[in-house]
């Protein structure tokens, strides 16, 4: 949109006005931030308006994405860069005497996920807007975002995210849209006069879900989607009958946490009613959306595309048929007929998580309407396999089992389509997690590998780097992520080198201006910037990279003349709050860190830094200032990953295992700007299928792994007798379940690698440039439009190749 600096500053200044009755010099940062956010939604409203008055009147085809996660990310920068205002505001409030980047860090971050799937729900919804998709998120508002980390004797503890205390600028409460979801209570189906059934509930838990939706803006196209966010609310009758307070708490807590404690059963069945929740709430308005457009439902599969972000959306799939069969009268065949072809699937994992599953007992009773039709979606996909399958197949994929609802298999056979997220992943989810309905759906299974948002990776959070960026290409890249490639032709002009490195600089500097006033460790620009950034978890070997911290720390002590470039070790990472071994590990690494930043000996060659409370807005700062990715999960667990993507966007190379989507990044950018090591997956599956992994042979064979191995028990390191013995048994007496030990040594000869090349700045630059040019292959964007070519079957702005 047009809007002159002159405009914004009188804008601006009304807005201070108007929202607090007093001028620009009485008002904090957030207020400050809030008028701006009030600002940018009045600038975009009629974007959001027109985008769905167009949808409606050209009768579009929608798609809506339901994930139980959703991490946009702070929208106020990202707004202003997709309307086109982002320079204009930035200098006019520089007239007024504030900064911008200053005022935008008091916005909240709106925690609503935990890592992965979260937040590329939410570079999806960035990508769908931007290429002028009618698409639309659908999810849980939770009161409470995921914890807030702080370290407390190096231990991770766990605060509430009060994100909400001082509301939300960008959402509109929708009451006239909310809906009734029923959870409990008797049903039966009661004959009618002209022969069908209806559906009839007694003595139901009834409660109501209340829309919240956030205008999401696309990148200079007019457009703007929206994200849906549902809340739990007593309903309208509770005014007449009261409620009981127990019966009000129960509601109340729907939407309360994400992801409450399911180390219990009463956990585990809010967890249920979580996923039914907000599935049923958005598929009630969808379905109202539609008849209100339409006669009769007989043509919703070609108006509508239901996503399914991993499993605990999947009860989409008996609420679109109840509401097909109860309420709009068609036979089972119709009603199942149009959910297969409404609906898809991502699976994000292939571990246990992958395949949740709930009690029959606990399921039937809070929805037993839901159960009744999850029980014949069953019974007709064992007449209709068991003849061609054999009764053991189908006894394995069917979705009730061992006293279980089986939330992957119902997605998988509800829906027409299910992908993985990297090639590995799915060639995984084919031959081991789903082999067997593979068998059964071969034609359903396809691949759609992982992208991030450039627009928040590169353009808003590496504004430096997309400067230069722009001097040597123009801005094209900025729409088509895939023109980066054309930078490649500048691997041998030395000056443009030197301006990358000049750019990576300031971006330590940045980084480290955080650390030392969050931490209070000084760190050198010149240093080698290590990153991890992740979830805590024993698969992404967080534990590795420590044993090579170990072995640095030693080196140095050993051998303090010999010379190697200084490093930086960077990690962020939350550990799920009842996962007590990557407690451990958390609690390992700030020892370490505590005795690496504090000994003489050591100087500013080594510090480690675990910076406390990552999300995206760290990622943000982080990202842009990493020399080297770690991506060191045990080949075949990592699904994709995403910050390997981002982390390559931003010229960091990969130093990375033949893993998920690390595969992908090594072909694209070229295997010498990578840096690659450990066990194949096969190698992997061969351990399992022999049985014959030994970590002790590697503990025995190797004496310098054996002495960092042993600094976990014997003192070294102060404060973790506990955890260290803990981490220890876990590699050597209970054999090291993520093969730790049997990557170290070609771990460490790629550190080793990496010191000794980071000294050639020439050479260093030039990996650094390739990554970057490679990473438009992974531009969400394109990632997208595959998912619309290929799944949703919906049409989207052109992209060049
Ligand atoms: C994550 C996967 O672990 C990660 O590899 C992948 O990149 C990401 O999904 C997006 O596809 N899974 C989760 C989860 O976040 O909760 O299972």
């Amino acid at each position: 949109m047009k809007l002159t600096q002159a405009q914004f500053k009188q804008d601006f200044l009304a807005e201070i006005k108007t929202l607090y009755a007093t001028d620009l010099s009485d008002t904090s940062k957030f207020g400050q931030f809030l008028a701006l956010g009030h600002l940018v939604r009045r600038y975009d409203g009629p974007n959001w308006t027109h985008t769905s008055d167009q949808y409606r009147e050209q009768d579009r085809k929608q798609v809506y994405y339901f994930s139980i996660e959703f991490l946009p990310g702070r929208l106020l920068k990202s707004n202003l860069l997709n309307l086109g205002l982002l320079d204009t505001v930035r200098q006019g409030l520089k007239d007024l005497g504030l900064d911008f980047d200053e005022i935008s860090t008091a916005e909240p971050d709106p925690g609503l996920g935990n890592g992965g799937l979260g937040r590329l729900a939410a570079c999806y919804m960035d990508s769908m807007a931007s290429l002028g998709i009618a698409g639309n998120g659908n999810g849980i508002r939770y009161r409470y975002g995921l914890f807030k980390q702080v370290f407390m004797d190096g231990y991770q503890v766990e605060l509430p995210d009060d994100w909400l205390r001082n509301g939300n600028v960008w959402e509109i409460r929708r009451e006239n849209k909310a809906c009734l979801v029923r959870f409990g209570g008797n049903v039966w189906m009661a004959p009618q006069p002209d022969g069908s059934l209806k559906a009839m509930y007694e003595n139901t838990d009834d409660v109501w879900a209340v829309p919240y939706d956030t205008g999401l803006v696309g990148y200079r196209n007019d457009v703007t989607n929206t994200l849906r966010l549902w809340s739990a609310e007593l309903p309208p009758s509770a005014d007449k009958t009261g409620f009981s307070q127990a019966r009000r708490d129960r509601i109340d807590e729907i939407t309360q946490v994400l992801y409450p404690d399911d180390s219990n059963s009463a956990g585990q069945a809010l967890r249920l009613r979580q996923e039914y929740f907000f599935s049923s709430a958005g598929v009630q308005s969808i379905v109202r959306h539609y008849g209100l457009r339409h006669q009769g439902v007989k043509a919703l599969a070609k108006k509508v595309a239901i996503h399914i972000n991993d499993t605990h959306p999947t009860l989409v799939i008996p609420e679109l048929m109840r509401l097909l069969m109860d309420e709009h009268h068609c036979s089972w065949e119709v009603a199942w007929a149009l959910t297969t072809q409404v609906m898809s699937y991502t699976n994000h994992t292939i571990m246990q998580e992958a395949l949740e599953t709930w009690p029959i007992d606990m399921f039937k009773g809070l929805l037993p309407r839901i159960y009744q039709i999850v029980v014949e979606i069953d019974r007709r996909y064992r007449e209709a396999q068991t003849p061609i399958f054999g009764e053991d197949l189908v006894n394995r994929t069917a979705p009730l089992g061992n006293g279980q609802v089986r939330m992957a298999f119902l997605a998988v056979i509800g829906s027409h389509s299910v992908n993985g997220v990297a090639p590995l992943h799915t060639q995984l989810l084919k031959e081991d997690v789903l082999r067997d309905l593979y068998q059964v759906y071969p034609e359903r299974f396809n691949n759609k590998t992982n992208g991030i948002a450039t627009r928040r990776w590169q353009q808003l959070a590496n504004e430096p780097l997309s400067s230069l960026i722009d001097s040597k290409i123009g801005p094209t890249w900025r729409r088509q992520p895939n023109q980066l490639k054309t930078l490649t032709a500048y691997q041998s002009d030395a000056k443009f080198l030197k301006q990358l490195t000049a750019v990576k600089t300031t971006n330590k500097a940045a980084l480290g201006a955080y650390i030392k006033s969050e931490l209070g460790i000084t760190v050198r620009t010149d240093a080698i910037f290590d990153v991890q950034i992740k979830r805590l978890h024993a698969y992404k070997r967080q534990l590795l990279h420590v044993f090579e911290i170990i072995r640095e720390y030693l080196a140095i002590k050993d051998e303090p003349k010999t010379v190697t470039p200084p490093r930086v070790h960077i990690f962020g990472a939350k550990a799920a709050p009842s996962y007590h071994y990557a407690k451990s590990i958390i609690k390992l690494i700030n020892a370490l860190a505590d005795l690496v930043n504090h000994d003489p000996a050591i100087g500013d060659r080594l510090k480690v830094a675990f910076i406390p409370n990552y999300g995206v807005s760290l990622g943000e700062l982080i990202i842009p200032a990493a020399d080297v990715s770690e991506q060191i999960s045990t080949a075949s667990k990592e699904a994709s990953g995403t910050s390997n993507m981002k982390l390559m966007a931003n010229g960091a190379v990969s130093l990375a295992t033949l893993d998920g989507a690390n595969i992908d990044i090594i072909e694209a950018a070229g295997e010498v700007n990578e840096y690659s090591f450990g066990l194949t997956a096969k190698a992997v599956y061969g351990y399992y299928e022999r049985g014959d992994y030994h970590a002790a042979d590697f503990y025995k064979s190797n004496p310098e792994l054996k002495r960092v191995l042993d600094t976990l028990i014997d003192g070294t390191i102060p404060g973790i007798s506990t955890e260290g013995q803990e981490i220890y048994d876990s590699l050597l007496r209970y054999n090291d379940e993520f093969f730790v030990l049997a990557d170290y040594e070609s771990y460490v000869q790629q550190q080793k690698q990496i010191s000794h090349d980071f000294q050639n700045q020439k050479l260093w630059q030039q990996k650094a440039l390739a990554n970057i040019a490679a990473s438009g292959v992974f531009s969400a964007d394109l990632a997208v439009a595959r998912y619309s070519d290929d799944i949703w079957q919906v049409p989207h702005t052109k992209l060049l190749n």
